[in-house]
């Protein structure tokens, strides 16, 4: 009898295929990639790196590895890449490994302003193994520079990230690198997020500005659960040895045996990302969160929007991302920058267009939508947040279950299936 596990995966199948996928940092694959990742390579041991393991056997991973480090390194333009790393959390424990000791100071956005956990906060080992200094977004929801020049001034850090989770605006490299050279740190480039935009042309390289890049392969880049790690020319003259010290805190220092199934699915769609299709893909990407912030009353500059919900009530982001859920759209509660109500129950949502690019959607499509989520958004007016917090948890249950029963939902779940259904998704043939 087949495993209970292919029953629920064609239960996510259908809700992937029937619903719309808006989380900015959620993709689809392609059939070749889901080949790769379902294959055998799964089975083998391979500590170590190309030519240099542990075990025996590994003739044909050597090959593997060695193609995907290749095409990385083209993609990028960058004399050296790790394809190891489990996924981009652990890479940013390598990274951070690499270039400091314990107790040095990294610094980095705070999550509140859009930046990500490993790059300092609260609870994460970023700032329990090391000195966490945070710098914030403005007023204007921008980086503001003067305040990170005055914090990398006042604390020296060895590390500086530029990196971003929820962040509707372009990056400036060139102003990171003027602070971190100020103060002597690496700058190291998290570009998870934006990768896509980058190989498309959208977005500037921080290649020729940074030290080191990481980036997660399953985010705008489109490729399996995973993460690279890049070295620039001007991280090699910086340090030297800064590839050997990334080697020896990837293994022994925080991972095992590499995943060479996912190592053979990120080559697979580092060849698709080095197609001309590609960059179309994310030009369209952008062309899509462009028409969607408009449509909804904000900008974006990027694949992602960050809408404030302060015009609907009070502590609004769990009762959007709910009442979006039962309508078949899916996208995350966030915190927006100087967030009124709680890092917990923050006051916005995060969304983006990636996923629904991949399906074949353009902008046209992108107004539908933004019509459908304003609808779905009349209908939490009233349900604010109380501001008694032991209230707070009754009442988002209580929430959850009248957003079930809501008609106008269902209602706009049918249109939405029905939409949706149209657009191809993939699957292993
Ligand atoms: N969890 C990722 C995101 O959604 O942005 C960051 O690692």
């Amino acid at each position: 009898m087949a495993s209970k596990v292919f029953k629920l995966i064609a239960e996510e199948a259908h809700r992937q295929k029937y619903g719309l996928e808006m989380i900015p940092s959620e993709n689809y694959v392609s059939s070749d990639v889901l080949k790769a990742l379902g294959s055998i390579l799964t089975n083998k041991y391979s500590e170590g790196f190309p030519g240099r393991r542990y075990y025996g056997g590994n003739e044909v991973i050597d090959k593997i590895e060695n193609y995907a480090i290749d095409l990385a390194k083209k993609l990028f333009g960058v004399p050296v890449a790790l394809v190891q790393p489990y996924s981009g959390s652990p890479a940013n424990l390598i990274i951070t490994m690499a270039v400091c000791q314990p107790g040095d100071t990294v610094m980095g956005l705070s999550l509140i302003s859009g930046g990500h956990l490993t790059h300092g906060a609260n609870l994460s080992f970023s700032s329990i193994f090391y000195k966490a200094v945070q710098y914030n977004v403005g007023k204007d929801w921008k980086i503001d520079f003067e305040e990170l020049e005055s914090l990398a001034k006042k604390h020296k850090p060895k590390l500086i990230w530029v990196g971003t989770t929820a962040y509707p605006f372009k990056l400036d490299y060139k102003k990171f690198r003027k602070i971190a050279d100020m103060v002597g740190a690496y700058l190291v480039a998290d570009c998870s997020h934006i990768t896509g935009l980058i190989i498309g042309g959208v977005h500037e390289s921080p290649v020729p500005d940074v030290d080191i890049i990481m980036t997660t392969s399953h985010k705008t880049l489109r490729g399996p659960r995973g993460a690279i790690i890049l070295i620039t020319d001007r991280g090699l003259k910086k340090d030297p040895e800064i590839k050997s010290k990334l080697e020896r805190a990837l293994i022994p220092g925080t991972q095992g045996g590499p995943h060479n199934h996912q190592t053979a699915a990120i080559a697979v769609s580092l060849e698709e990302a080095l197609k001309p299709s590609f960059k179309k893909y994310a030009v369209q990407i952008a062309k899509n969160a462009k028409v969607l912030a408009e449509q909804l009353g904000t900008v974006s500059e990027t694949h992602l929007i960050l809408l404030s919900l302060t015009d609907y009530g009070y502590g609004m982001g769990y009762q959007a991302q709910y009442a979006l859920e039962e309508a078949g759209i899916t996208v995350n509660k966030n915190t927006i920058p100087g967030e009124p109500a709680s890092a917990f129950y923050p006051s916005g949502i995060r969304l983006g267009t990636p996923a629904l690019t991949s399906r074949g959607m353009k902008e046209k499509d992108m107004v539908k939508i933004a019509g459908w989520i304003k609808r779905v958004l009349e209908e939490i007016r009233g349900l604010d947040l109380p501001k008694q917090q032991e209230k707070r948890k009754d009442f988002l249950r209580e929430t959850k279950i009248k957003l079930k029963e809501n008609k106008n939902l269902k209602k706009i779940r049918k249109e939405v299936e029905s939409f949706a259904g149209k657009f191809p998704v993939h699957s292993i043939q």
